[in-house]
This record gives structure tokens, C-alpha cells and sequence, in this order.
């Protein structure tokens, strides 16, 4: 009987499993676990890059953790002893793999189920690292990017599975008396199996690479976090309430760590320890040293609030922060080594190999020039330099600022160059003078009293004036902040009573020296920028 009715038999009959037995192994499966293995490497080297508690294998592992119940905790402590970790990331590792297995099964019987799966999952690891202590929003970078990875591998490699099945399928009806299974099928499975063993082999070596790196991050912060710092011989002069306006949205006298502008051609922040760090201080010296960590810390600490800045920053940028530093005079260091007259520059390298030129005379004419180990109270942050870092007043921080140092050669401007000095960037940068406006910072304001507020600075000159000029009206007296010090910049507000239409604010600093700001502008390169500040506001 020819009836086209469909049976469980006819069902049965054209189902590949039977018709092939031998051929069905769980290759969906095998997809899922390749697939959660890229998402897991990706995510660990992702991780590394933006912070180790951001991994989501680490975030969930530690949410884990907190949350397993008091008792259980006892008794894996007491069954396993030191190894309960170990334990609960092979368990954790079984885990993922069943339900990788899972998602891969899933995908290729009713897609995109796997796909879902691993996005749930790349969510809750997205969550967990967001609960970690001193999470950014970027803590959901390495579960997003690993969870795309993971989706995009599991649909290829199903992808592959299907069209191979397909192909299968279509020589079936003229052939399969022909040629054996395996010699019709073989050349499409072996680009399935170099795929996904391909694939397998990237995601072990980029989360391998991922995880190395992350090591040396959880060494420098727990090193970090041991550190106490020592007490000034020299401590920073109190900074005066009136250091600051009081002005809502007014720029902060002091710079927050969190909030400090970073610069810097580092891809990935070095992660030294105070134990690999030394300086090694060699060139036109008549001693050569190399001064480790211990010896630094037994030398007189200076703290000293100075303001850096940036040579890129553009007029009316933000490429400047106010911090209070700790650290070792320089010149203590120059009067160890005793360095030879001829010798003009100090070429100091970081652990990462950039490099910058220093006048020797900034060091010596008696300016705060610090070797740094502490910022507004804490070590070094670890993008800020950590574990020692050089803070010079007065001098653009290409110049002066190196991070991570660990070598200083004295020599001479015609014998060497740093590393912006070779792309075009003046070979000596002091800061030139500026100011800013920094509220209000809506385009829009009501009419009458509007408070204008912002930052001038001329660092090692010091602010003696700031002006404000409304449209093309006269050159009016800003109000000043307390003047700290000359290396710090200054706050200064002016109360400007808003008409009605469109104007233009600008605003001028002058130098203690007698120096106005000039109003040409220049661009950042080769030696900072100039011109003057401005803001449009609309009074309505
Ligand atoms: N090792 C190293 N140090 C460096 C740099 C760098 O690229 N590498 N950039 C410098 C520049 S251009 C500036 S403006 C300051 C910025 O310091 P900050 O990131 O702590 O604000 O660091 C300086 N120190
Ligand atoms: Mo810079």
C-alpha cells in the first residue's frame, strides 16, 4: 500500500539515526561545549584587560560562594581543606560543560534555544560581576563580548552541522548504494571537526593568555592593598576650605583618583609589584645605583598637592587634575648619584619602555619634583603608575609625569629623545597658562544672576587674575579661590547677570608673572595649546 500517510514507521525510516548508526555522534553537544569554552576565553582575556573581579567564571564563582549556605561551607572546608576552591572550579567546570553540552544539543534540534541559553547566562554573569566591590559599568564587558563569541560559534558550528546533514540527505537517494558512509561523508566532517578544533584550541589559548594575565593583576592589587604608606617628613600644606567655590557643579579643588584624567600608550596598565620594582639610575652620574623599593621608603617623604596637565589637552579640556602626592624628592636622589655637569636631560623609561625627557634643571631648582608612591592619601593607583611614578610642577606630563618608571639615564637634549619628542612633540614642554569654564554646563539659562564658575591654571607661575568677557563687552573681574600654591591650579566664579538671547562667555587667566592668556589659537601639537575658552548661552 502507496499510502502517503506519514506513520511513526515512515518517521522512523527516514530519521538519519537508524539509517546510519555510527553517525550520530553527539555532535551538537560537543558545538555547545566548544562554544562555551570560546565565551569563557574570551571573557577571561576581556577580564583581563578591564579588571580581574570583572571575569564572570571568577563573579559567579564568588557570588557562589556568598551565597552557599553556612553548613555546606563547613563541610566542603572540612572535606576538601585548602583544596575547596579548586574543588568548587572543577565542579563549577562540570557544570558549565553539561549545560554547554546542553545548549549545543538544544541548538540544533530547536534553534536557537542554545543561543538563549547562553545569553541568560552571559547575563548573570554581566550581573554578578556588577556586584563585585568597585564595579564600573565596563565590569559587563567580558561576560557581553564572551556571550556575542559564544552565540556566533555555537550558530557556525551548528551552521555546519546542518549543511552537512543536508548534504547527506540529498546524495542519499543516487549514491548511498555506491559508496560507503563514511568516504561520502568524511570531507564534510572533517571541516566540521577542523573548525571546531580550531575554535577549541584559540578559546584555551586566549583564555590561557587571559588567565596569565590576570595572575599579575590580583599580585599588584593584593600587593597594593598591603602597602601602608609611610607618614611626610614634609607634609602639604593644609588645603583651606575656600580652596573651593562652593558652587554646585563648580569644578573640586582636589581631584578624586577615580574621577584623575589617565593618559598614557600603555594597551595594558603594567602590573608591577614592589618587590619586582626597582630604579636603576645610571648614565652621566658619577655612582651608578639601583634603589629598590625598601630604600625608597627609607628616605624622607615630601607631600605636595600638584596640578598635572596634560599637552594634548585642547582649549577647554579636561585633560588636568589636582592631586596631593607622596613621594621622594628627585633631587635627593640626583645629590646620591651625584650627577656631571654636563648632563642636561634625565631620560626616564617606564616597565612598559616609553620613555621621557626631562630638563635636569627642573629637577634642581628647588620645584616639588617627587618620586611618587602615594595619591591624595593611597598608593598609586594602578593606572596611575603604580608602584612608583615621577610628578614634576610646571611641565607637561609627557615630559615630566613617567609611570611605572624604572630606569632614569642622565644625558644630554642632542644626544637622546623620548618618545613624543621622535613624533613631532617639542623636546622641552612647559605648561603654558589657561583657564576654563566649567558651569553652568547647560547651553540654556534663565535670566538674571547666573553663576559662572571654572579652573585656571599656570603651574610654577601661579594665578593672579582671571577675567570673564561677555559677547564683546569689557574684560571684567572674576572672583578667586584661595591661592594654594603656585602648582596648583585656581577655581574662580563670576556672577553675571544673564539678559535675555544668545551669548558668549569668555574668560582669560594672568599669570602672577604678568603674563595674560593669550587669546591665539594653537593647536595642542607640538607644545600645547592656546587660545581662549568659551561658552554659548542661551538666556530664556
Ligand atoms: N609610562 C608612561 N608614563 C606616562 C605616559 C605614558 O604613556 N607612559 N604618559 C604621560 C602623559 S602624556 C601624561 S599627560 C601623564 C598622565 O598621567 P595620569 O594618567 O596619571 O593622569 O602621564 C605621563 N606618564
Ligand atoms: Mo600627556
Amino acid at each position: 500500500m502507496a499510502s502517503p500517510t506519514p506513520t511513526d514507521l515512515d518517521d522512523d525510516a527516514n530519521a538519519p539515526a537508524p539509517t546510519h548508526p555510527g553517525l550520530t555522534p553527539p555532535l551538537g553537544a560537543l558545538s555547545g561545549v566548544i562554544a562555551v569554552a570560546a565565551a569563557l576565553g574570551v571573557g577571561e582575556l576581556v577580564a583581563a584587560l578591564v579588571s580581574p573581579d570583572s571575569s564572570p567564571y571568577f563573579a559567579v564563582g564568588s557570588w557562589v560562594v556568598d551565597h552557599t549556605p553556612q553548613a555546606v561551607r563547613e563541610w566542603a572546608i572540612t572535606t576538601f581543606g585548602t583544596s575547596d576552591k579548586l574543588v568548587l572550579f572543577v565542579v563549577m567546570g562540570a557544570v558549565i560543560a553539561i549545560i554547554a553540552a546542553g545548549c549545543g544539543a538544544a541548538e540544533r534540534r530547536r534553534p536557537p534555544i542554545g543561543s538563549v541559553i547562553i545569553i541568560v547566562f552571559a547575563v548573570l554573569g554581566a550581573v554578578a560581576a556588577l556586584g563585585r566591590a568597585g564595579a564600573t559599568g565596563s565590569y559587563m564587558l567580558p561576560s557581553i563580548l564572551g556571550g556575542a563569541v559564544g552565540v556566533v560559534v555555537l550558530r557556525v558550528l551548528i551552521g555546519m552541522l546542518d549543511s552537512d546533514s543536508d548534504a547527506t540527505d540529498s546524495g542519499t537517494a543516487d549514491s548511498v548504494a555506491a559508496e560507503p558512509d563514511s568516504a561520502r561523508r568524511a570531507p564534510v566532517s572533517r571541516r566540521f571537526l577542523l573548525t571546531a578544533g580550531g575554535i577549541a584550541a584559540a578559546a584555551v589559548a586566549v583564555g590561557a593568555l587571559g588567565r596569565t594575565m590576570l595572575a599579575g593583576a590580583s599580585r599588584t592589587i593584593a600587593d597594593r592593598k598591603a602597602i601602608l604608606l609611610p607618614t611626610p617628613a614634609d607634609p602639604a600644606p593644609p588645603v583651606p576650605p575656600d580652596a573651593d567655590l562652593g558652587v554646585p557643579g563648580a569644578n573640586r579643588f582636589v581631584t578624586d583618583n577615580v574621577d584623575f584624567y589617565r593618559i598614557d600608550t600603555a594597551l595594558q596598565v603594567p602590573h608591577l609589584t614592589t618587590a619586582d620594582w626597582q630604579l636603576r639610575v645610571h648614565g652621566m652620574v658619577d655612582e651608578e645605583i639601583t634603589l629598590s623599593w625598601d630604600e625608597l621608603l627609607a628616605m624622607p617623604m615630601t607631600e605636595r598637592l600638584v596640578t598635572l596637565t596634560c599637552v594634548s589637552n585642547e582649549v577647554g579640556g579636561d585633560l588636568i587634575g589636582n592631586a596631593r602626592w607622596l613621594g621622594v624628592r628627585m633631587t635627593d636622589i640626583l645629590d646620591r648619584v651625584g650627577v656631571q655637569p654636563g648632563s642636561n636631560m634625565l631620560l626616564s623609561t617606564s616597565s612598559d619602555g616609553w620613555t621621557c625627557g626631562t630638563p635636569v634643571s627642573a629637577i634642581t631648582d628647588n620645584r616639588d619634583a617627587l618620586l611618587a608612591i602615594g595619591m591624595n592619601g593611597e598608593p598609586l593607583p594602578v593606572e596611575h603608575g603604580f608602584p612608583v611614578r615621577q610628578v614634576i610642577p610646571g611641565l607637561y606630563g609627557y615630559v615630566s609625569a613617567t609611570k611605572w618608571v624604572v630606569d632614569w639615564e642622565f644625558t644630554t637634549f642632542s644626544r637622546a629623545q623620548a618618545y613624543w619628542t621622535t613624533r613631532g612633540w617639542s623636546a622641552t614642554g612647559p605648561i603654558k597658562i589657561a583657564s576654563r569654564i566649567d558651569r553652568p554646563s547647560a547651553a540654556e539659562v534663565s535670566p538674571g544672576d547666573v553663576v559662572i564658575a571654572g579652573t585656571a591654571w599656570a603651574q610654577h607661575v601661579g594665578i593672579a587674575q582671571v577675567q570673564v568677557r561677555v559677547d564683546d563687552g569689557p574684560w571684567q573681574e572674576a572672583t578667586l579661590a584661595a591661592d594654594y600654591s603656585d602648582d596648583t591650579w585656581r577655581l574662580w566664579k563670576y556672577t553675571w547677570p544673564a539678559t535675555s538671547g544668545t551669548h558668549q562667555i569668555s574668560c582669560r587667566a594672568i599669570g602672577k608673572d604678568g603674563k595674560v592668556q593669550t587669546s591665539e589659537n594653537a593647536d595642542p601639537i607640538p607644545d600645547g595649546a592656546t587660545g581662549l575658552d568659551s561658552r554659548t548661552y542661551t538666556v530664556t
